[in-house]
């Protein structure tokens, strides 16, 4: 690691320091007095489809959309590998997953490497980890930390401490995790900047509602994505798939048809969607029966088969997803109030984010894991005071967030870290060197939902795709021209430049980062 050049900053004159210091670095506009604060909230599986900021089809989300208002929109924000473990590690450690080694969610996170948390913890800062980790290892880096054992539960979640005790507490998880982060700003040392990452549980699988919200959309008929029923041609790897709402989806698990009579049965986890209810309190059994035994008792009654049981269940997960949603808008909406009350706006960046998109139906489906666009890119609002307002369209991805945040505390990026500080695009600053391409690596398989392994490159305009281990393929979107991806241009005659062009893009992304797989499959 090169030799950071702020580890004495604090030593110094702590907040004096870090201001001269970036005061130096430009003349072009006047850098903040305070050091600044960080809060990075990252929900679970949120998808930029379902926040108003980005698509207003489905829910208006005035908080979350409040950070990218008073702040910035990223429209081409990215993950390196989709899918929750190897995400969380890209994002604290700066680096693709064969350089980080949390490779898929099977993986123990190498606790004793570099992050950014920790160079901020060295430099000064107060930091703090509050709700889902799912790394395995203890966090470390952090002055505080509380997580949730691996998924966490939505009610009643336990929560594992600092000391290895295990706690549990009675109410809703985004509520909970959200008191606790109010609570940690509201006794934090005020001499010292903080960091503090806020990630909740919600809206993962099973997208259970907080009692009060379990009837919003409850009228609403959501439109069918235009490809609901794609028949996956031309791609071998979509064929294999396993995460179909029509298929998939299980009734008594995700969708909560979990008769008092017991009499549904359906799906392996069908136990599990028993088990969730029975952890609830007599308080929310109560709310939660008012509200889906009547769903229950119209299901056993409707019978339906087919296209009408596939849509039913669209609309069912539609519901759920949106409502849980709505919990985490609102929780925001509080965080911000207290930052609003504190006087601590002024001098916190706020970032937005989650740990991949997700699919609400497109390709018929639902979870994420693959390089088409919903499951790959990722919503990133990022409010930083005295800086930009509006979009940036730049590609930028979750492996740039820790140079980022090192950047704004002053903090020059660790050699080993592969992202960039897009600190300048915050400031609105030009970046005609930024990147032109980004690299993506998918492994978790065979597991669950059965994607296959897969490596590939994105430019602003196309895609290219290789899909390796038990299956030999390659996939080529023009985004411009189908932004939906059904139409497979690999082989095609008239390619052959674009290909060419891409694959040489490929193999220099794999040299760049150093992905040991290009000594197993050399691209020609
Ligand atoms: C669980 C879910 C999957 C999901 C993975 C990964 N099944 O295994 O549907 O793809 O997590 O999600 S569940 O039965 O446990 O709900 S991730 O976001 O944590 O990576
Ligand atoms: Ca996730």
């Amino acid at each position: 690691m090169r030799k950071l050049t702020s580890t004495l900053l604090y030593s110094l004159t702590g907040a004096a320091a870090i201001a001269s210091l970036s005061s130096c670095k430009s003349n072009k506009q006047a850098e903040p007095q305070k050091p600044m604060n960080v809060i990075y909230i990252m929900s679970d599986d949120h998808s930029y489809q379902t926040i108003s900021a980005y698509d207003q089809r489905y829910i208006h989300t005035p908080n979350i959309d409040r950070i990218g208002n008073e702040g910035v929109r990223f429209t081409n924000s990215f993950v390196a590998n989709s899918i929750s473990g190897p995400s969380r590690a890209c994002m604290l450690t700066g680096k693709h997953s064969h350089a980080n080694g949390f490779i898929n969610n099977s993986t123990t996170f190498n606790g004793d490497q570099l992050t950014f948390p920790k160079v901020l913890q060295q430099n000064g800062y107060q930091t703090a980890m509050i709700g889902k980790w799912h790394l395995v290892s203890d966090p470390q880096g952090f002055d505080h930390w509380e997580i949730l054992p691996g998924q966490g539960d939505y009610y009643n979640p336990t929560f594992i401490q600092m000391n290895g005790e295990r706690t549990q507490e009675e109410g809703y998880a985004t509520n909970i995790i959200t008191d606790k982060a109010i609570n940690w700003i509201e006794n934090r040392d005020e001499n010292k900047p903080f960091c503090m990452l806020l990630h909740h549980k919600a809206p993962h699988r099973t997208w259970m509602p907080d009692t009060c919200d379990l009837e919003l959309f409850a009228d609403k008929t959501f439109p069918l994505p235009e490809n609901f029923y794609d028949n996956y041609e031309g791609r071998l790897a979509a064929q294999k798939q396993k995460m179909n709402i029509a298929n998939d989806m299980e009734i008594v698990y995700d969708l909560k048809m979990a008769d008092k009579e017991n009499e549904i049965h359906q799906g392996m986890y069908e136990k599990w969607g028993r088990a969730m209810y029975n952890n609830m309190n007599p308080a929310q059994k109560a709310a939660w029966d008012a509200h889906y035994d009547p769903i229950i008792a119209k299901f056993k009654k409707d019978k339906l088969t087919g296209k009408a049981l596939a849509e039913w269940k669209f609309q069912q997960y539609m519901r759920d997803y949106l409502r849980v949603i709505t919990s985490v808008d609102r929780n925001i909406g509080r965080l911000l109030d207290y930052l609003e009350e504190q006087d601590l706006l002024d001098n916190t960046m706020i970032v937005y984010t989650s740990d991949q998109g997700f699919y609400m139906g497109e390709h018929g489906w639902f979870d994420k894991r693959f390089m088409y666009e919903e499951s790959f890119r990722t919503p990133l609002l990022v409010r930083l005071p005295g800086g930009k307002k509006g979009d940036v369209a730049q590609l930028v991805q979750n492996i740039d967030y820790g140079p980022t945040i090192l950047d704004l505390a002053g903090i020059e990026k660790p050699e080993e870290m592969h992202g960039e500080s897009f600190l300048p695009l915050l400031k609105g600053e030009e970046a005609p060197e930024w990147r032109k391409s980004l690299y993506y690596h998918f492994y978790e398989y065979p597991a669950e939902h059965m994607v296959c392994r897969h490596f590939g490159v994105r430019t602003d305009r196309y895609k290219l795709i290789h899909f390796y281990n038990d299956i030999d393929s390659w996939e080529l979107f023009d985004l411009q021209e189908d932004p939906s991806e059904m139409n497979n241009l690999y082989g095609k005659p008239g390619t052959e430049e674009i290909t060419k062009e891409l694959k040489a893009e490929l193999k220099r992304l794999q040299e760049y980062y150093d992905d040991p797989i290009r000594k197993e499959f050399v691209i020609e």
